[in-house]
């Protein structure tokens, strides 16, 4: 149901537990995620920045 949804996370993050709690309980799985290091900085990328200019996770590529 959200095979088009990338769902970017961190390890540890309780904001990334949140959504992924929520899409379990809204019966959306099925959704692409990409697991970013916090400690090689990742969740500063270009990539993130693009669409979230604070460079925070969680963040999404193709929002529901
Ligand atoms: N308001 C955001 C906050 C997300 C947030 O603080 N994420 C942390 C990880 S738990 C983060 O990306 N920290 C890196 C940074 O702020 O540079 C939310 O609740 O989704």
């Amino acid at each position: 149901m959200a095979e088009n949804m990338t769902l970017l996370w961190g390890s540890g993050s309780p904001p990334c537990w949140r959504v992924m709690i929520a899409l379990e309980e809204k019966n959306l799985q099925g959704y692409n995620n990409k697991l970013l290091s916090f400690e090689k900085m990742e969740h500063k990328s270009q990539e993130v920045l693009d669409i979230n200019a604070r460079g925070q996770v969680w963040s999404s590529l193709n929002p529901l």
